[in-house]
């Protein structure tokens, strides 16, 4: 028959086309049950889609089709992450404008995911890069401004002076820039930050609610960084100044021998003509400026530091005598910017210390030495090295004995020491000196200061004339079209700020604005969020476990706190695809010349194959490696479908009762488990019981046969929509495939005729056990543990069970 041979390419073509057409996955506003997919979108860069988008993709897409057929309303959207460097430094390399590429790019992008089937609603799509939306961008940016949010501070930024650009710490790798490799160098620069520390505790506390990745949770929980602990106030001698530090051991307090300054601690200026010998001192300062945050807390780096000669601390607790030195290991924007070094329990100390000739005391034993035996001064560490955890203290007068919480609490109220929470967290610094980017909407004028630009001139667009030649200043501020303003509030030429923002706020709010994309009044109808929102599934990347969900969370409760929106989190339930690696096992890149290229995928094989062979690879947040001779069994397993379907439109009837229960059986098994593997995001077995459930089907004749296909048809729609809604056409179905319901099952139907199992217990027969037919292994090991006869048996440890369907089972006992 001509008509019986698979040619992806026409088929899927015509199914694209259809879609497109009928906009079928176009959902409006609905009083039916809804539910919000959502995909992390993608940055369009020149190389187009990644294997690795089309894994996560496949996955939401499945899931969405699944969901429409059992009569939910599915928001499922798609845009584009647009703005960004690799854009700009293209246009430094050739002059091209980023806008050019930028949209050259996004309709690759389109023509791919949509070659691919995924069922977006594309009248959603979304461009954080259009000025439709920067424009809500930056008014998000003035919402955060009024509420005091958005702040300018003068600040020590890591500056790569290759890109000439600032970088979020997150970009700096290693003390280098995570794009040119540069050595990173700290620079002073008046910049825009978003108080996220505001709401650290309530971004902590949140992480409990969420049904995420415990990974995830776990690096946000660090990033975070709680700590408790306390201040105490150390007597400088023969000086009125005192030094605060920050300690979360203040159990250690009477190891203390030493205590350090950050170099940039305003103390050490402020007592400048009492140091002997200022300038080492002065020198070791500017030193330490060139030294990033990141390489300074680097633990391999040797330790350095100088000693502030003609000054020395008095510790509160048992009024010894200390050196103070400054080391650049102490930061200036953590605590307190001091602290006490108890070299014996900390090992940065500890190292700084040997370094430096310092004491080291010992007074926490771990709670398994005697604290008799401790008492006496034994050290039984001194050869060991630091002993970091806590443990009971000995060599502390009054507190010997006590367990290091109990002594915390004790010594804090014998000093009077204010007990403290810290976090690691820092406030966000959003400014970027870079044209490809929503400027930020500030007008600095030089009688009425910060002037923010007034939500009727938004947006603030652009420029075209500038050059993208980096100078260290942002490009805008060459263009004088963009530069020179009038004030809005006096009406004198001002200036604007010149700076646009991190994209990171371009995407801390997307998933809004896809609920009312084309709304010109506002960011979005609270309304029309409210229908939507928060997001019921999230899926993407694990490199975003900090910097975008944590900004996307801190824009979710900020907008809460004004009124906007009700809920406090935006993303209820992540999911992480894991990283697909090339053929040799290596991650893939171009370098190694191991890129996979979806657009040959589909080319050769057809776009049912690569999402089914994608999610066929294994657990969805494994990382695997790429296997062509798998994706051939894959695409011959498709075949075999459309054979089974084609052919059966031919095929004589016969019927056989025997068949037909077991194929009814094998349907309903079939439907359930697909079900729920879908359910939880198991596409793999999923996939593996649709290929049984084939090969069952092709061997069997008779009218429950015709069913069966069907059934196979609807349940792998979701996973090869093309393939399925064309045979389901030449069956000459009614109506397309997914409109169809999705089927249930029925338990009965799942109780097969029984068979006798041989039960044996290292190859002795023990006894016989009655199954139904079919049964899985783990069901027929419980029945058969549960007989007498074999349990007297199985008393060693079992070491290996072997099954033979509907047979025996063998027990292998030591
Ligand atoms: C004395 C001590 C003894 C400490 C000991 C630790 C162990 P987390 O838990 O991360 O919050 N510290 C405080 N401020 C610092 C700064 N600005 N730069 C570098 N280190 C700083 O860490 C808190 C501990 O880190 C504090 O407790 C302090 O050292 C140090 F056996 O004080 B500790
Ligand atoms: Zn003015």
């Amino acid at each position: 028959m001509t008509d019986s041979k698979y040619e992806p390419a026409k088929i899927e073509a015509k199914w694209q086309a259809l879609w497109d057409k009928e906009r079928t996955f176009k959902v409006e506003e609905t009083k039916k049950d809804k539910i919000y997919v959502l995909d992390m979108f993608p940055y369009p860069s020149a190389q187009g889609l990644h294997v690795g988008h089309v894994e996560g993709y496949t996955a939401t897409d499945i899931y969405c089709r699944y969901l429409r057929m059992k009569g939910i309303a599915v928001l499922h959207p798609m845009g584009w992450d647009a703005f960004g460097l690799p854009a700009e430094n293209y246009a430094i390399k050739t002059g091209t404008h980023p806008q050019k590429l930028t949209w050259q790019n996004i309709d690759n992008y389109r023509r791919q995911l949509k070659s691919l089937g995924f069922s977006y609603d594309w009248s959603r799509e979304i461009n954080t890069a259009d000025p439709a939306y920067y424009k809500w961008t930056q008014w998000l940016f003035l919402q955060l401004y009024e509420k005091g949010l958005a702040y300018q501070k003068t600040a020590p930024v890591n500056w790569c002076s290759s890109c000439q650009t600032v970088l979020a710490n997150e970009q700096v790798i290693n003390g280098e820039c995570e794009r040119c490799h540069n050595q990173v160098e700290q620079r002073q620069m008046k910049q825009w930050f978003f108080k996220i520390t505001e709401y650290a505790d309530e971004l902590l506390k949140d992480l409990d609610k969420l049904d995420w990745p415990a990974n995830i949770v776990e690096m946000q929980k660090n990033w975070i960084g709680k700590s408790t602990g306390a201040e105490v106030e150390f007597k400088i001698k023969k000086q009125k100044l005192k030094i605060k530090i920050f300690t979360t051991r203040l159990d250690t307090i009477f190891g203390a021998t030493y205590l350090v300054l950050a170099p940039e601690h305003k103390l050490i200026q402020q007592l400048r003509n009492k140091i002997n010998n200022w300038p080492e001192v002065e020198k070791y300062i500017k030193e330490s400026q060139k030294r990033t945050e990141l390489e300074r807390k680097a633990e391999i780096k040797e330790k350095t530091g100088v000693r502030l000669k003609g000054l020395v601390a008095i510790n509160p607790a048992n009024q010894e005598e200390m050196p103070i030195f400054i080391a650049d290991y102490v930061l200036t924007s953590y605590g307190t910017g001091a602290i006490m070094a108890v070299p014996a329990h900390d090992e940065r100390d500890f190292e700084f210390a040997k370094k430096f000739g310092l004491p080291i005391k010992y007074v926490v034993t771990p709670a398994k030495v005697s604290v008799s035996q401790s008492k006496t001064g034994v050290h039984w560490l001194s050869n060991q090295g630091v002993f970091e955890e806590d443990g009971v203290l000995y060599g502390c007068e009054e507190f010997n004995g006590l367990s290091s919480s109990d002594a915390r609490h004790k010594i804090a109220k014998k000093l009077g020491a204010k007990l403290t929470t810290k976090y690691r967290l820092r406030d966000w610094l959003i400014s970027r000196q870079r044209y490809w980017g929503a400027p930020i909407p500030i007008i600095y004028c030089e009688t009425c200061g910060i002037i923010p630009v007034p939500v009727k001139d938004l947006p603030v667009l652009l420029p075209e004339d500038v050059d993208f030649k980096p100078t260290g200043e942002s490009p805008l501020v060459k263009s004088q079209s963009f530069h020179q303003v009038k004030c809005p509030k006096c009406g004198l030429p001002a200036h604007r700020e010149n700076d646009t923002m991190d994209t990171f706020v371009d995407s801390s709010w997307y998933f809004l604005r896809y609920c009312d994309p084309q709304n010109n009044q506002e960011a979005f109808n609270p309304k029309k969020v409210a229908s939507w929102c928060p997001v019921n599934f999230y899926v993407g990347g694990a490199e975003h476990a900090v910097m975008h969900l944590l900004y996307a969370r801190f824009f979710t409760k900020v907008l809460a706190d004004l009124g906007y929106i009700k809920f406090r989190e935006p993303f209820l339930k992540l999911r992480n695809q894991g990283l697909i690696l090339g053929e040799d096992g290596q991650k893939m890149s171009k370098s190694r010349g191991n890129v996979i290229n979806p657009d040959e995928i589909v080319e050769q094989y057809g776009a049912d194959t690569l999402r089914l062979y994608e999610m066929f690879m294994g657990p969805l947040e494994d990382s695997k490696p790429w296997n062509t001779s798998s994706i051939i069994g894959v695409r011959r397993f498709l075949e075999k479908v459309w054979r089974l379907a084609t052919d059966l439109i031919t095929e004589q009837q016969t019927n056989n009762k025997a068949e037909e229960a077991n194929l009814a059986y094998w349907s309903a098994y079939t439907t359930k488990k697909v079900t729920t593997d879908i359910e939880s995001f198991n596409f793999n077995t999923a996939i593996s019981i649709l290929m049984e459930f084939s090969n069952v089907i092709l061997t069997t004749a008779g009218a429950e046969k015709v069913k069966a296909i069907k059934n196979l048809l609807i349940l792998l729609y979701p996973f090869a929509p093309h393939l399925t809604s064309e045979l389901w056409e030449k069956l000459g179905e009614r109506g397309y495939i997914w409109q169809q319901v999705w089927p249930a099952w029925q338990e009965e139907s799942l109780i097969k005729e029984n068979v006798k199992i041989i039960v044996q217990v290292n190859g002795k027969v023990r006894d016989t056990i009655d199954c139904s037919l079919g049964m899985d292994q783990a069901a027929v090991e419980r029945i058969a543990k549960q007989s007498i006869k074999v349990a007297k048996f199985l008393t060693g440890k079992i070491l290996k069970v072997i099954y033979v369907k509907d047979r025996l089972i063998n027990f292998v006992v030591e």
